[in-house]
């Protein structure tokens, strides 16, 4: 029981295919209590009984996007546990159009959103949670591969991810004197919502299989172990990381 009476505000359920899903359920393993975000009614109505599933303290509506909502969001968290000791954002979104073709045609308006979305909200979520983190408090993000190298059609995302990565940097040395730590999880490719009708996602999730030192795909599964471990004392001396859970995909070379 690594998270024993630890508070873990999740943000990015969509479904049970969601890598926040696998981070929940194995979070709930560990003894910690949960909360869910969702965006808009059609969502909540998704969220809702996912979050009885696995025994979810509450949920609450919150667009990364609006500043409203995320105040709201830690009005409600603060009447409702009063602290956070862990929190996941698992949050992405760019233009179906600008992944694919070539990255140079990104819009001003699209990368706008990618990089909103995609990125800045991490630090929007920090920022306004930061009255609710106490020494011990763990931040998590999910990224790709795709920050550090291209990777085919992943363009604008590829761009906000090496944004979110430099941004967990800059928030673990501002959080770091208190002792809030800010990691982020490189994940390996998995078929979720975010990856469904991606051209070409069958051949990288092959190339995997065929190319990484385990030859296997990592799960949601495989990621929310080691969120636990992000999350929990065991990485103490650990921030400002990028984790990759892989299948060691990325220390490969030719
Ligand atoms: P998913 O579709 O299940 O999760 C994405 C979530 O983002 C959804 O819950 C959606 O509601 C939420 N979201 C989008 N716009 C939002 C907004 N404006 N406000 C609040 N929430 C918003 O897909 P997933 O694959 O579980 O993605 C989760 C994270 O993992 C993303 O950051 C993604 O980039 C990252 N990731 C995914 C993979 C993969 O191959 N699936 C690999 C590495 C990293
Ligand atoms: O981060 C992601 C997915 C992010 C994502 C996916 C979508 C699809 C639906 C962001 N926005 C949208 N918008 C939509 O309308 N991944 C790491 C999964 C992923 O996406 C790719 C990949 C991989 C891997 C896109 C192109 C190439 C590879």
């Amino acid at each position: 029981m690594l998270l024993k009476d630890k508070k873990a505000l999740i943000f990015g359920v969509a479904n049970h295919k969601s890598i926040a899903y696998g981070i929940a359920e194995e979070f709930k393993k560990n003894g910690a209590s949960v909360a869910f975000s969702y965006v808009g009614e059609a969502l909540k109505k998704r969220v809702a009984p996912i979050s009885e599933e696995l025994g979810g303290d509450f949920i609450f509506d919150c667009d990364v996007t609006n500043d409203g909502q995320i105040s709201s969001s830690v009005d409600i968290v603060k009447e409702k546990w009063g602290r956070v000791d862990i929190l996941v954002h698992s949050v992405a979104f760019a233009h179906r159009d600008d992944l694919q073709g070539r990255f140079i045609d990104t819009s001003r308006d699209g990368f706008k959103l990618a990089l909103d979305v995609s990125a800045y909200s991490l630090t929007a979520l920090c920022h306004a949670f930061e009255p609710l983190f106490s020494s011990g408090s763990s931040v998590m993000t999910l990224t790709y591969y795709g920050a550090q190298k291209t990777v085919t059609n992943y363009n604008v995302m590829g761009v906000a991810k090496a944004a979110l990565e430099a941004s967990v940097r800059y928030l673990a040395m501002d959080l770091g004197p208190n002792g809030v730590r800010v990691n982020a999880i490189s994940a390996g490719p998995i078929k979720t919502l975010a990856a469904s009708g991606i051209s070409g996602f069958k051949t990288i999730l092959s190339t995997i299989e065929e190319k990484a030192p385990l030859r296997r795909n990592v799960t949601q599964t495989d990621v929310g172990k080691s969120a636990v471990f992000l999350a929990s004392d065991l990485s103490s001396g650990t921030t400002g990381e990028v984790l990759f859970v892989d299948s060691g995909y990325n220390t490969v070379g030719v």
